[in-house]
């Protein structure tokens, strides 16, 4: 984008604060915040005329609107769609000196902020420049930070005292997206369990020989994001079967639809949320001692 252009849809943040009547840190808060829309270019702070009039008026966004504050998730989406990696953490921190505890902080902030950064993508609402394309490139900017708020946050999902039984998740070959396993994985041990999360891409081959290889597994936890890696999903839940045919196996994610659907995939049923998974391992091991 030219710098001509920039100029033209942009104002500084001393702009911005003069606009608004106040001073130039008050501005920078109300960015670092959430609560103002704003976009670091080239190492400045540049805010967009809507932005200040959103700001004015007293929008969701604006800390003066009946005391109303802006939901947690959006003002973290903001602050990752700008590349704020300090704003979304101070976003992350707020919420929970607010009170909202770690399950909600995954579940009711940074999942809705990625579920809308995601559909902001697919409509093209962030292109910042119809000749470079580089929307996805956000999409990936904002994944790294959830991913280090991830790593921040993720040793206090530990439960004290002895472990109930090792769950291992994974993501099949092809299937790329990493943050729905990491976020279920916390949640698993928020419930008490033990977790070996394999990551991403792994081969069905490799998940049965890691079954196999722990002795104390309770549950194994398949997730996909993409229509395209549910055959791999399938043969994931077939290589389990083949090392422990007893062991619980659970299918989840966006394009997992119903129990139905995973069973007719080669799990034993679906789920959720980690909570969700937790009832059904121990409905399972239930079973099995009777
Ligand atoms: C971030 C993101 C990416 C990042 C991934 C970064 C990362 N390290 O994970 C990047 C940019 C790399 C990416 C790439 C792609 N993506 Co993408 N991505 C997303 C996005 C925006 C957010 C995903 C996310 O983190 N969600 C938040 C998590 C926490 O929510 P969740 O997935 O629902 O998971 C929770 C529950 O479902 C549950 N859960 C999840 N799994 C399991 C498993 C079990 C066993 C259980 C019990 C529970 C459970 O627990 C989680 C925590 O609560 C989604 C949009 C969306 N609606 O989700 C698209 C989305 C998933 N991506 C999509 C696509 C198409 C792609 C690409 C093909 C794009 C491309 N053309 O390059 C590639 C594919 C890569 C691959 N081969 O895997 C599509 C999938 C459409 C489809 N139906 O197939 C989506 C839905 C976007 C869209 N609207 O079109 N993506």
């Amino acid at each position: 984008m030219s710098e001509v252009l920039l100029e033209r849809r942009f104002l500084t943040l001393q702009e911005a604060a003069d606009e608004l009547g106040v001073h130039y840190m008050t501005a920078y808060r109300y960015v670092r915040l959430g609560l103002m829309d704003a976009d670091k270019i080239g190492g400045t702070w540049k805010v967009s005329p809507d932005a200040v009039a959103a700001f004015r008026a007293g929008s969701v966004r604006s800390p003066v609107a009946a005391g109303e504050r802006a939901p947690w998730s959006e003002r973290l989406e903001s602050r990752l769609v700008a590349g704020d990696a300090r704003g979304a953490w101070g976003v992350i921190e707020a919420a929970m000196a607010a009170g909202k505890e770690l399950d909600q902080v995954y579940l009711e902030i940074l999942t809705p902020a990625m579920v809308s950064i995601g559909e902001r993508w697919s409509t093209g609402e962030l292109d910042i420049d119809v000749d470079v394309d580089i929307d996805i490139a956000i999409e990936h900017r904002a994944s790294a930070i959830v991913m280090r708020i991830i790593g921040r946050i993720g040793h206090r999902f530990a439960r004290r005292g002895r472990a109930r039984g090792t769950v291992i998740t994974a993501a099949p070959v092809g299937e790329n997206h990493t943050l729905p396993l990491a976020m279920l994985s916390d949640l698993l041990r928020l419930e008490g369990w033990e977790v070996s999360n394999l990551g991403a891409d792994l081969p069905a081959k490799s998940l049965g020989l890691f079954v196999t290889d722990t002795p104390d597994v309770v549950a194994v936890g398949i997730s996909v994001s993409t229509e395209d890696c549910l055959a791999q999903l399938a043969e994931s839940c077939a290589a389990v079967r083949a090392v422990a045919p007893k062991l619980l196996v659970v299918a989840g994610g966006r394009v997992i639809r119903d129990d139905d659907h995973a069973r007719s995939l080669g799990a034993d049923g679906a789920a959720t949320s980690g909570q969700q998974m937790s009832l059904l391992i121990e409905e399972h091991l239930a079973t099995l001692q009777k």
